[in-house]
């Protein structure tokens, strides 16, 4: 390590004294200007990782949903995965090394991880929409290029573009071509290969909204548009030529608020979808001729393919074994149709798209959705094959032709992390090949009545949780009164955790009634102080 020159660089770079972050569930985020000394640092780190596993490793500069000014950095691992937990720690020490530390903390680390210093390190990188995003790439590059790293900058691209092309590229072209085209190209031969099987291929258009946020979503959508059959059209809205990045609108603000983003106007019984302000995220709803609101969250998302994926696995007739995983903040009905109607076994872990896709990868089809609309479908590599084996010489015709469609959803699904343009493309194809309407999809189950909260405590540390952060084992007490409050209302659940990505504490309560699941959630939210 040439530490001359890393001393000079990250003069440049400085780290305000004092200040400390930590790699949450969604990497560091941050207002913007705090953020110059993360972004040099993780690109020394970036290039540190892919010396320690061989392999390109990707930095994606974002935010997601949060507001405009802030912003983040997240690490991808080498098949497209999020950063081992160790390296999470790696990050956070790194990150917060005081100036005079930074050459003892990055020994450290590679004596640690076993790095070894004349290997080739190779970064690929990303951006999103934000006005600090570009400067702060910029920093990134410092870090790789101080290390004697290589680099390629994607740009500006989605999140789970980015996670596509790292993964393409070290499984050497096997998930397809490390390029935005090779994206566009593999998803959309796989979306018109379903869809041509569609009953009303041929009797015109299919319309579909899209609130893209203000964000990266609607640039990459624009992109795509030339490679999508002319039978679809998506009119894309808050595109971010006038208004704020996440500013009332996208995935995160239409589930929170429950009510239609800003910038689009909708007719009854049209279907719309909000992406979140990097496009891993996705939500549909629509108004009904009583102009009601209704969202259609993730668990709706998970339980529409998995339906159409059951269908399909029946059809096929292997033994393949498939789950739906979820968190805590699944609403219980979603839960309760999955396990009783659909007869799918479903699993619980803890919040944070990592523990979701770890967990789904112990079966042979794993669906999992986080509420918020952050999820996708993982296939064993095992599945894989089999499907792709009875689709070419499956002599059945039904089931040969059931194969055919699971390799082509295979294909059109981004495995590598939830991907909203991925997921809308999947949606729309299950919907056209089901024949369904969004009302019919919406009335699958109702969702039982909730409230999430937020609450600011002193140090939300305080609060420990088990059992998939369902019960919470510290402060003493808390438990017992959570328990206590339960109790008094019906059909009701509530549970406390402190947020990875934020300086709160979260409250969740269904009940009854909308009037119960609200003063449950603010009793509870009581009993945190
Ligand atoms: P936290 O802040 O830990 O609750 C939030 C979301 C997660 C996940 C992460 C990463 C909720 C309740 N929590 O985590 O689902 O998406 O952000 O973005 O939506
Ligand atoms: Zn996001």
């Amino acid at each position: 390590m040439d530490f001359e020159a890393l001393t000079k660089y990250s003069a440049l770079h400085p780290k305000p004294a004092g200040l400390t972050l930590q790699y949450g569930t969604a990497g560091f985020r941050s207002k913007a200007e705090q953020l110059d000394h993360v972004m040099f640092r993780m690109g020394l780190l970036a290039a540190l990782r892919s010396r320690a596993t061989g392999s390109t490793i990707g930095v994606m500069v974002t935010a997601s949903h949060n507001p405009e000014e802030d912003n983040g950095v997240k690490l991808v691992d080498p098949l497209g995965e999020m950063l081992h937990p160790s390296w999470e720690e790696y990050a956070t020490q790194l990150a917060n090394a005081e100036e005079q530390e930074l050459q003892k903390t990055l020994t450290e680390i590679c004596q640690k991880a076993a790095v070894n210093q004349q290997k080739d390190a190779s970064v690929f990188l990303g951006r999103d929409t934000r006005p600090s995003s570009k400067k702060l790439s910029q920093a990134v590059i410092d870090g790789v290029s101080v290390l004697g790293g290589q680099y390629h900058d994607y740009g500006l691209v989605t999140t789970p573009q980015l996670h596509y092309v790292v993964c393409c590229q070290n499984t050497r072209g096997q998930y397809g071509k490390p390029t935005l085209e090779g994206y566009y190209q593999k998803l959309s031969k796989a979306f018109m290969e379903l869809i041509k099987k569609s009953p009303g291929s041929g009797e015109g258009q299919r319309h579909l909204k899209i609130d893209c946020a203000n964000g990266i979503g609607a640039l990459k959508l624009s992109e795509m548009q030339p490679y999508l059959p002319k039978e679809v059209l998506v009119h894309i809205y808050n595109d971010g030529t006038k208004e704020k990045l996440n500013h009332l609108c996208g995935a995160d603000f239409v589930k929170v608020h429950q009510k239609p983003p800003k910038g689009l106007d909708m007719k009854p019984n049209e279907r719309c979808c909000s992406f979140d302000g990097d496009a891993d995220r996705i939500v549909y709803y629509y108004t009904d001729t009583a102009g009601h609101f209704h969202l259609i969250d993730g668990d709706k998302i998970a339980t529409l393919i998995s339906i159409f994926l059951k269908e399909l696995l029946a059809k096929v007739g292997q033994t393949l074994k498939m789950a739906v995983i979820q968190t805590a903040y699944a609403n219980g009905s979603s839960t309760r149709y999955l396990e009783e109607t659909l007869q799918v076994p479903v699993h619980c872990v803890k919040t944070g798209v990592k523990h979701l896709h770890h967990k789904a990868q112990e079966f042979d089809v794993g669906v999992y959705f986080e509420a918020n609309g952050h999820g996708t479908v993982l296939f064993s590599k095992a599945a894989e094959n089999t499907i792709r084996q009875l689709a070419k010489e499956e002599k059945d015709d039904a089931k040969r032709e059931a194969a055919k469609v699971l390799e082509n959803l295979i294909d059109l699904i981004n495995q590598t992390v939830g991907d909203a343009i991925s997921d809308m493309l999947v949606i729309e194809a299950i919907l056209s090949l089901k024949g369904l309407t969004v009302h019919q999809w919406d009335a699958f189950y109702t969702d039982f009545p909730n409230r999430l909260l937020k609450v600011q405590v002193a140090d939300r540390q305080v609060i420990d949780t088990t059992d998939a952060e369902r019960r919470a084992v510290t402060p003493p007490g808390l438990q017992e009164k959570i328990d206590a409050l339960v109790k008094k209302y019906k059909f009701s659940r509530a549970f406390v955790r402190p947020s990875g990505t934020e300086d709160v504490v979260r409250i969740y309560a269904e009940a009854d009634t909308q009037e119960n699941a609200d003063a449950l959630a603010h009793e509870v939210s009581l009993a945190v102080y």
